[in-house]
């Protein structure tokens, strides 16, 4: 049988990662493990069903991540599941090796969602990466921009995730993958590439006082502190503002998944602080993703063919 065209006999992309490494010895006592919040249980046939996930994307809205799941079925060649959690806190879509789920919004509903998606990965023993497609405010950014995170810092401008557990507090570093993160940024599309920007991510416990918006019910500084505080964070790299990514990068990083964060955004925070209804497309973020996990799952199905090939 003829190999392959010569570009097609370069190694399958390196994968990223292997399965999550769960740091709790206590799960060994449960005779069964309820993931309460999907309505899964450990005693499912999980490997069966998900033990070649490697992508795991996530985002804030169930029904964003319902038209993911369509668009990333279409795109990849694959059927999109219905909504496969059976409760209404999140919502699950399997698209053959790519979990879409939402996580609501702020940092305690994207933290139950990754305990029980990393449980869930555990199980079946998949080795998934995590991708999150998100909105954003800009800081000196035009909007629509679409930024890859490099890191996070919390509203405080400090680079760590704040975990309070038994009355003592636990920092965890909030650093994205940066091979991953290089790879989403080089899979960019031609129409989407020019508004890609690589930056860190001030992710914050709300939207309004807690991003220094102006128009909250409850204000009490002036907008030259909220300019000031801005500028301050622009100086110290934040090129975008959102709710999530500071506990998807230090719980990611401390369980082992790599984890990456695509957001757009939709203003310029030095600029103002309403988001009229009226607002920049928001489907860059997922546009990029797609177009990634294509080209890796592409990449690998050549490299496959080429080595059968060759060894027939
Ligand atoms: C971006 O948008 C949401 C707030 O409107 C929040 O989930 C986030 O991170
Ligand atoms: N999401 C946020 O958290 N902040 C913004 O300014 C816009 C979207």
């Amino acid at each position: 049988m003829e190999p392959p065209s010569s570009e097609s006999s370069s190694p399958p992309p390196a994968p990223f990662s292997t399965p999550p490494l769960i740091r709790n010895a206590h799960l060994h006592n449960l005779p069964v493990d309820f993931l309460y919040h999907f309505g899964l249980d450990s005693s499912q046939p999980l490997r069966e069903r998900f033990g070649h996930v490697q992508y795991v994307c996530m985002g804030g809205s169930p029904e964003r991540m319902k038209a993911f799941a369509r668009d990333a079925g279409a795109a990849l060649g694959f059927p999109s599941s219905d909504n496969i959690s059976t409760t209404d806190r999140y919502a699950l879509y399997h698209i053959g090796p790519v979990l879409a789920v939402s996580h609501g919004m702020g940092g305690p509903s994207i933290s139950i969602m990754l305990h029980e998606i990393t449980k869930l990965l555990h199980y079946a023993q998949a080795k998934s990466v995590y991708i999150r497609v998100g909105t954003s405010g800009g800081l000196g950014l035009p909007p629509g921009s679409v930024v890859v995170s490099d890191k996070a810092l919390n509203g405080a401008l400090e680079p760590y995730h704040t975990v309070t557990a038994l009355g003592k507090h636990v920092h965890r570093p909030a650093l994205f993958h940066s091979d991953l993160s290089s790879a989403l940024v080089a899979a960019a599309p031609d129409d989407v590439k020019p508004r890609v920007v690589v930056g860190c991510t001030m992710s914050c416990d709300d939207f309004y006082e807690g991003q220094g918006r102006l128009d909250g019910a409850l204000c009490g500084y002036s907008e030259a502190d909220k300019l000031a505080f801005l500028q301050r964070a622009y100086a110290a790299g934040v090129r975008n503002i959102e709710m999530e990514g500071l506990v998807l990068a230090s719980f990611s990083a401390a369980v082992g998944v790599p984890a990456a964060m695509v957001c757009v955004t939709l203003l310029d925070r030095l600029l103002g602080d309403q988001i009229p209804p009226v607002h920049p497309d928001t489907s860059a973020p997922q546009t990029l993703v797609i177009a990634f996990i294509r080209q890796r799952l592409a990449a690998t199905a050549t490299a496959i063919a080429f080595t059968s090939a060759a060894t027939e």
